[in-house]
């Protein structure tokens, strides 16, 4: 037997030989099916996190799986290279951020690699390099001809601490995603992208993704937020020309109308501030507050009269006060409302506090007081009311969308640069194709204010393509959610240096079979990448509309926390768990509750000390061993201990078993038992494959488990059973390789196999041993259990009773005798398949 199993010198040696033998990289050619499994590509922070290994590890499993069935399988790894912690970094450690970067991304690498995963490295991607960005500064351009990308003016979230414009998204609560400051409302000129031109495709392409979870559809769907109402215009009294146009998704209660409210940055309430100073203030609150969607809902709810009032549009002598409030949004419908507080609670709770009357106007879902409309239901008067203010051209039906085009601007140096350069005389002028890429300075001051490229002495000043008079560049940077949306596609083609990607090679990888990555994703990076995919259609790249088949999203990897008596966050190497108190200086501890592992509740592992300390394959064990991959995993030091002494005992195992049938050849029949192994090991193979195409993971590694017992369990005793056990020790090779990559190949060379186990034949059920074909019955005898009988499925009666008579243990209790007409028994009683109850006369 070879010596103790060292994972060290293992795994390093299998890791040396994937790499030098490229084994990971697929054929563009060959006549295999492509599989193209992905994992969403990590911004290179500083080191790997224990989630970025779970992820990988269960995209691993899928890619080792289908190399084994047969498949070419593109399994890349990139970088999201561009982002604020870059400049962060540069600000504080006084490191460039592309050094910074590249160095993360090299730490990195290493990580990925030390954990065995099968990335194709060849296909390696930096965001940051001009060599990639420079396509999607050409996508920009070609977006900028199609007018799916436009500049225009418009209030913007500001974060006053990182000094950036940020996307509706990036606010959480009202507050910067990142800083946490509260964002403000500023007036700016940005590019955006014109994803609501997709907003229909996009909602309705849901439902072709059914292999998406529910709660990533059901989120976008939301995101998306089309809402069926009406355009409904109402007078001004005082100016009876002027036209105010509110949205509504309920003109049933125009009836129970008993105000109307205005955003605080509605041109109106613009222009009747200029007059009245109590409006002018109440808007300055409101653009200091912030006005992100999400706050608004559950803000107090604030307003102040404008003095002006609006005229009912179907009873012209009803005057609606008009109000500029916060809880209007000026990007939403047209940023006015009819308040009607009967039926609607933010308006109630606003009329509440000003003294507004309520009308109501539906009871038990039907119309009251309501002209025309009275006694219909409210879905009847909601059509009989859109058809009468069409006619009287006084509204009309209309779709609205809570999605808003994309502000893609950030006014930060680590991105990459809007191709875009203004001419005094000619305006706004793309940059020209073969001026392509427009790249970054390298000598800029960071200080931590405003954007560094702005701030450059010399980078804008240009001269433009059109008239060669002097002119200045962008010095805004594309929103780096711009280059995660298509970088999936460029792996299908990584080195191409003249185009995006060539379409043949598209052809062959996309859509992405398998995309796997965090829920946190559900709509941004999401939304955005199924945005692109059209919108790259449009211009004539594809004709592809969804990126993604099929979409995994696995849980966190949670670890418990601990905290001293004043709140503070404790490391576990600082807590004695079992006496609760803290080593340093024996002060007590409170043991918190398992949360995601994150710096700052000191409740991180290092996957590095994980790797040297069990290996990779114990960790990639213990990763998908216990817990759905859907779910949260809680890190627990049992666990990783026990996931590598499995790995021991299996190099153990299947060491010692195979000395016992080597040199076995194919028997004519098989024993009972070798029969019995049979069965298991193609009971194993049909459950974990089962398990492993459904993404039961967790129940595959149960398989594996139960299929090892199995082996151990079995002592062959002639030639015929160590056979069987030869079969069985190489089938488990195979089936554990997905996992245990390593311990596989190392194994895989005792037992015969070629180097690159992940070729090797993923094996296949024979069915005809799933199928039982014996059953064991149970014998009772006037009442009392005496044991059993092993027959063949169905045996019929009349063979049952033979058998029973001739069992040597039964026979004490079976004489035949004259009162039972010579029988021994007088009844015999048999369940198919299941049970013999016997009654003897005694
Ligand atoms: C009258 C009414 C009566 C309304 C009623 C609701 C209930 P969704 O479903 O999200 O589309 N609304 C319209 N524009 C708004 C804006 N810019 N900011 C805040 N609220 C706005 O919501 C549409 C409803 O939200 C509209 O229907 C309007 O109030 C309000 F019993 O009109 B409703
Ligand atoms: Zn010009």
């Amino acid at each position: 037997m070879k010596e103790k199993y060292n994972f060290r010198t293992i795994e390093e040696r299998w890791q040396k030989y994937w790499t030098q033998h490229k084994m990971f990289a697929p054929r563009d050619h060959s006549s295999k099916p492509s599989f193209y499994l992905l994992e969403m590509f990590p911004y290179p922070s500083g080191t790997l996190h224990m989630g970025h290994a779970r992820n990988y590890t269960i995209g691993d499993v899928r890619a080792r799986y289908h190399w084994a069935k047969g498949y070419e399988v593109m399994h890349p790894m990139g970088w999201d290279a561009c982002g604020l912690p870059a400049e962060n970094a540069a600000l504080q450690k006084n490191v460039h951020p592309r050094v910074w970067t590249m160095e993360n991304a090299r730490i990195m690498k290493q990580q990925c690699q030390s954990m065995g995963f099968s990335h194709d490295w060849e296909r390696e991607i930096f965001s940051c390099d001009p060599e990639y960005f420079c396509h999607e500064q050409k996508m920009f351009l070609d977006f900028y001809k199609q007018g799916l990308a436009y500049r225009k003016e418009s209030y913007v979230n500001w974060d006053p601490v990182d000094q950036s414009v940020l996307a509706n998204e990036q606010v959480i609560d009202g507050r910067g995603w990142r800083s946490g400051a509260v964002v403000e409302q500023k007036l700016m000129s940005q590019w955006f992208l014109r994803i609501t031109s997709f907003a229909d495709e996009l909602l309705e392409g849901l439902q072709d993704l059914s292999h998406w979870p529910e709660m990533v559809k059901q989120m976008q769907t939301h995101w998306i937020g089309r809402s069926q109402g009406a355009l409904i215009n109402f007078s001004l009294a005082q100016e009876p020309t002027q036209k105010i146009a509110i949205f509504t998704t309920r003109p049933e209660t125009l009836y129970g109308a008993t105000f109307c409210a205005l955003a605080w940055n509605h041109p109106l309430i613009q222009q009747w501030s200029d007059e009245n100073g109590a409006l002018a203030v109440f808007a300055q609150s409101c653009q200091q507050r912030g006005s992100a969607t999400a706050l608004l809902d559950t803000e107090e709810k604030k307003g102040v009269f404008s003095g002006y009032y609006a005229r009912h549009p179907l009873l012209p002598e009803v005057l609606l006060p008009i109000y500029a409030v916060n809880y209007v949004v000026m990007d939403y419908g047209t940023g006015a409302i009819f308040g009607c507080p009967a039926h609607d609670a933010r308006d109630a709770e606003f009329a509440r506090a000003h003294d507004l009357p309520f009308l109501s106007v539906i009871e038990e879902d039907k119309m009251v007081a309501s002209q025309d409309l009275s006694g219909l239901d409210v879905l009847a008067a909601r059509q009989r009311i859109l058809d009468q203010l069409e006619q009287l051209g006084l509204g009309q039906r209309k779709k609205m969308y809570r999605l808003r085009d994309w502000g893609i601007s950030r006014q930060r140096y680590w991105g990459v640069p809007i191709p875009i350069i203004y001419c005094k005389a000619c305006g706004v002028v793309p940059v020209p194709a073969e001026d392509l890429p427009v790249t970054l300075p390298e000598d800029v001051v960071f200080d931590g204010s405003g954007n560094p490229l702005e701030r450059h002495p010399t980078w804008k000043d240009t001269s433009c393509p059109k008239c060669r008079g002097a002119a200045q560049r962008e010095t805004d940077t594309f929103d780096t959610f711009f280059e995660s949306s298509w970088y999936f596609a460029r792996f299908c083609d990584a080195a191409n240096n003249h185009m995006a990607f060539d379409p043949e090679k598209i052809k062959r990888w996309m859509p992405v079979n398998e995309y796997i990555g965090g829920i946190e994703h559900a709509v941004l990076h999401l939304l955005y990448a199924r945005f692109f995919t059209r919108a790259l259609r449009q211009c004539g790249y594809w004709d592809l509309s969804e990126p993604f088949t099929h979409l995994f999203t696995q849980g966190m990897v949670c670890h418990k926390t601990f905290r001293s008596t004043d709140g503070q966050w404790l490391t576990p190497q600082d807590v004695d768990p079992q006496k609760k108190c803290r080593l340093s200086d024996g002060s007590p501890v409170q043991v918190g509750s398992s949360e995601k592992m994150s710096k700052s509740k000191c409740n991180v592992v290092s996957v590095t000390d994980m790797v040297q300390t069990y290996g990779a394959d114990a960790m990639r064990l213990f990763l998908i061993s216990d817990t759905p991959p859907q779910y949260d995993l809680e890190w627990t030091d049992q666990g990783i201990a026990g996931a590598w002494r499995y790995v021991r005992r299996v190099w153990d195992l299947v060491q010692n078993k195979w000395s016992l049938c080597r040199e076995a050849q194919e028997p004519k029949t098989l024993s009972a038992q070798a029969m019995a192994l049979q069965r298991a090991l193609h009971k194993a193979i049909a459950s974990a494959t089962t398990h492993l195409e459904n993404y039961g993971l967790n129940k595959y590694i149960a398989d594996i488990r139960e299929l090892s017992n199995k082996i151990a369990d079995y002592h062959p005793q002639e030639i015929a059973d160590a056979w069987v056990l030869q079969q069985a020790l190489k089938t488990f090779i195979v089936l554990m390789a997905p996992v245990m990559p390593h311990l596989a190949e190392e194994l895989g060379e005792l037992l015969g196999f070629a180097p690159g186990i992940h070729l090797s034949p993923w094996p296949s059920a024979d069915p005809a041993f799933l199928q039982e074909t014996h059953c064991t019955l149970s014998i009772q005898i006037n009442g009392r259990m005496r044991g059993t009988l092993r027959v063949a499925l169905d045996t019929p009666e009349s063979e049952l009773k033979e058998l029973v008579k001739q069992k040597p243990d039964l026979s004490v209790y079976l004489l035949p005798s004259e009162q039972q007409n010579g029988e021994p028994w007088t009844r015999f009683i048999s369940i198919p398949n299941r049970s013999i109850s016997i009654v003897t006369a005694l």
